[in-house]
């Protein structure tokens, strides 16, 4: 009995982090993400149903066949076939197959991109970049890029162009919808609407080496008019450093791989690091650490520690306490 309890508490336990608005397929904030839960229902339904079915049987053919005392050397009738229950167990399933491949066939179409024309046309257009173990942003019609952070305009189609740069991962934000594989050798599209403002998560969903659990990024979904601002900003504003020291460091040491421009016009082959024009107004450091002067710093000292793998990892040689405080600074004045 005490095994029990202990059971559907850890149950219990798991289910509390279903249903979180920033990161639950149970929770969806937008068309495409809801579509899809309504494919997860009807599929769910129908296993319960077979399962409640199977159990039933198997608990009246327990009850009812189950050898007892009186019955122990009776042998039942032995019949070879029946015509009526062989059809019925073959057409029901065809039926339970039938109700669940219309409706995810129907979706399937209804959700894929194929067009590429109305892809190159749309107005809202995002090249997704993934790489071991980050994601880079690259607004076609803006021509600015950003990294770790997608920001999307709320209520309107935004349509992505997927690949992946060294090895296969996959795009998912759970709560919008997904997920969709980022390949090596083409280019996958879709499409995302998110339906009101908020922060979801992103995560890479192909298993794609050490980091790859730590692969996320965050969504950033803006009422149109702050969307267009923040765009603005991207694209236009200067950024104004007022350490002058620390940018000297991150010339010499980081730079060659990250640059500090939105509108970095070297080839996505040289865009080997984030970009981190907007650094200063992101959330997270590498897409898992609170942005705070303390885990940028843990960071630059030991990019190890918190992401095995990662291309950044003995890059710049050691930093002295000092560098690394004019470098925090001057990452902080990262800021559109
Ligand atoms: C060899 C190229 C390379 C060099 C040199 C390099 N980095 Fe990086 N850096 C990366 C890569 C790749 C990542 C992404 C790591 C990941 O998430 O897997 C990264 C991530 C970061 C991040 C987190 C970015 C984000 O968007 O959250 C910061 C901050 C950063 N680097 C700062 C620096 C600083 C400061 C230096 C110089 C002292 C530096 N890097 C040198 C490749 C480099
Ligand atoms: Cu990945």
């Amino acid at each position: 009995m005490k095994k029990i309890k202990y059971f559907i508490f850890t149950v219990f336990l798991f289910l509390v982090g279903c249903g979180n608005e920033a990161r639950s397929t149970l929770n969806p904030q937008g068309e495409v993400g809801k579509l899809q839960l309504q494919l997860m229902k009807i599929s769910t339904w129908i296993m319960v149903f077979v399962i409640v079915v199977v159990l039933v049987l198997f608990i009246i053919i327990l009850l009812k066949f189950i050898e007892k005392k009186d019955n122990k050397d009776f042998i039942p009738e032995q019949v070879e076939g029946n015509r009526k229950l062989e059809i019925i167990w073959t057409i029901v399933p065809i039926l339970l197959i039938l109700i669940l491949a219309i409706p995810t066939v129907y979706y399937t179409f209804k959700l894929a991109v194929t067009d590429t024309e109305v892809v190159n046309k749309s107005k809202y257009l995002v090249n997704v970049n993934a790489r071991l173990f980050w994601w880079e942003f690259e607004y076609v019609n803006e021509e600015f890029i950003t990294s770790q952070e997608l920001v999307i305009p709320v209520g309107k189609k935004v349509y992505f162009q997927l690949k992946g740069h060294d090895v296969k991962h996959s795009f998912w934000i759970p709560s919008l919808g997904g997920k969709q594989d980022t390949n090596v050798e083409r280019t996958n599209r879709m499409y995302l609407i998110a339906d009101k403002p908020g922060v979801y998560n992103g995560y890479c969903a192909e298993f794609c080496g050490a980091s790859h659990a730590l692969m996320q990024f965050t969504v950033k979904a803006l009422p149109l008019d702050e969307y267009e601002q923040w765009v603005k900003n991207m694209k236009t504003k200067e950024k104004v450093s007022t350490n002058l020291n620390g940018e000297e460091i991150f010339n010499s040491k980081c730079s060659g791989c990250h640059s500090t421009d939105p509108l970095d016009p070297r080839p996505l082959k040289a865009r080997i690091a984030p970009n981190l024009g907007n650094f200063a107004d992101r959330p997270l450091v590498t897409g898992i650490l609170k942005n705070s002067n303390q885990n940028i710093k843990e960071w630059l000292n030991d990019p190890e520690k918190y992401k095995p793998g990662n291309k950044m990892t003995n890059t710049y040689g050691e930093l002295t306490e000092e560098e690394t405080n004019k470098l925090i600074e001057y990452l902080n004045s990262l800021t559109r």
